[in-house]
């Protein structure tokens, strides 16, 4: 049985990005007999950018009644918040004692986030992937479903684990990313050459999970490609074009071949058009559901105990086995 864990921060909206990259991957790991499938709300890591605190409550309920929605089912997997699960912070300083400034700083997502808030370079920020190594490690993790932007956070993971074990012996179990085949990096779809993100301030770059289907329809329509005619897969050349056929392919469940196949004739237009179609049908569902969700307050507030209690008596024992091989008294 492979463990496999995975988290996202309630942060501004869920984006069609995270959908496709993550949530979504993680509801089909899910339903793999022979995984052991925990999931995160990451709101300790939310703050690091400052949030207005009734905005970031109302985002956190969202966020779980998201993860939920898209089908994630607290009876086969652990879904829970971070901040339930004080082992979290535990492990992250101890961890720190165990992770160079210089690691640090060369952290891409470091670099970038300081760029975009330099009014607020916190050490919260600088240490979060720490933060993120104790989310994976305190669950014995195998795997981690990720997309492209979380790959070097994951690599820290592994050097942090491995450096541990090489001092005190098998201590953590050494986890892998895993990233999707198709839609690993949802691009922006005004600037196909950076990352469809939450944070983007041109609300017409972003999908959002909760969009309406005329609001998806809009902005698929409006997509920056190129002036070029010709479809074809080839994210270098063609980024705005590449990341319509991945997001096609992922809504329509096939591979990049077939899409380009379903294509063969079509203007700019009509493949706009349809991927605008199938990304509304690919969510009908997932918001339909979030919308009866997010009224079950109590139902709500019932599962986020019960996957706490669930997450804290793993965690609790893998702080345990670390604390004591470094001489606590426990
Ligand atoms: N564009 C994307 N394509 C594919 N996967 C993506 N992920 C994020 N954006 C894309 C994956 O979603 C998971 C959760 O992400 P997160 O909560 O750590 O934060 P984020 O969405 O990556 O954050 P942003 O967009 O950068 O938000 P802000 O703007 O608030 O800083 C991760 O697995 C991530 O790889």
């Amino acid at each position: 049985m492979k463990t496999i864990y995975s988290a996202i921060q309630p942060s501004g909206i869920m984006t069609l990005g995270n959908y496709i990259g993550a949530v979504n991957n993680w509801r089909t790991m899910q339903s793999d007999g022979d995984n052991k499938c925990i999931f995160a709300l990451a709101d300790l890591h939310t703050i690091t950018v400052r949030q207005q605190p009734e905005q970031f409550n109302k985002n956190c309920w969202s966020f779980y009644a998201l993860l939920l929605a898209v089908g994630l089912d607290p009876k086969k997997s652990i879904v829970y918040l971070q901040s339930h699960v004080k082992e979290h912070c535990e492990l992250a300083w101890l961890l720190n004692c165990y992770t160079y400034v210089g690691e640090m700083n060369r952290m891409t997502q470091f670099k970038d986030k300081s760029a975009k808030h330099a009014d607020n370079i916190n050490m919260g920020l600088m240490d979060y992937p720490v933060l993120m190594a104790a989310d994976i490690l305190l669950y014995d993790t195998d795997l981690v479903p990720v997309g492209y932007d979380q790959l070097q956070h994951i690599e820290i993971t592994r050097d942090i684990a491995l450096r541990i074990n090489n001092i005190y012996g098998d201590i953590f179990k050494v986890p892998d990313g895993f990233i999707p085949k198709v839609g690993a990096k949802i691009m922006s779809l005004q600037d196909p050459t950076s990352k469809m993100s939450k944070s983007d301030t041109n609300p017409n770059a972003v999908i959002s999970c909760l969009d309406t289907p005329d609001v998806i329809m809009k902005k698929f329509k409006r997509a920056v490609t190129d002036s070029d005619t010709t479809i074809a897969y080839d994210p270098q050349n063609k980024a705005g074009i590449s990341n319509l056929l991945g997001i096609l392919a992922v809504a329509q469940g096939k591979t990049i071949e077939e899409t380009l196949k379903d294509c063969e004739g079509f203007r700019y237009g009509d493949l706009k058009v349809r991927v605008g179609e199938s990304v509304i049908e690919m969510l009908r569902p997932f918001q339909e559901e979030y919308n009866r969700l997010i009224e079950a307050k109590d139902y709500l507030t019932a599962c986020a105990k019960e996957g706490a209690e669930k997450a804290r008596e793993i965690a609790e024992n893998t702080l345990k086995r670390f604390k004591e091989a470094l001489g606590y008294i426990l």
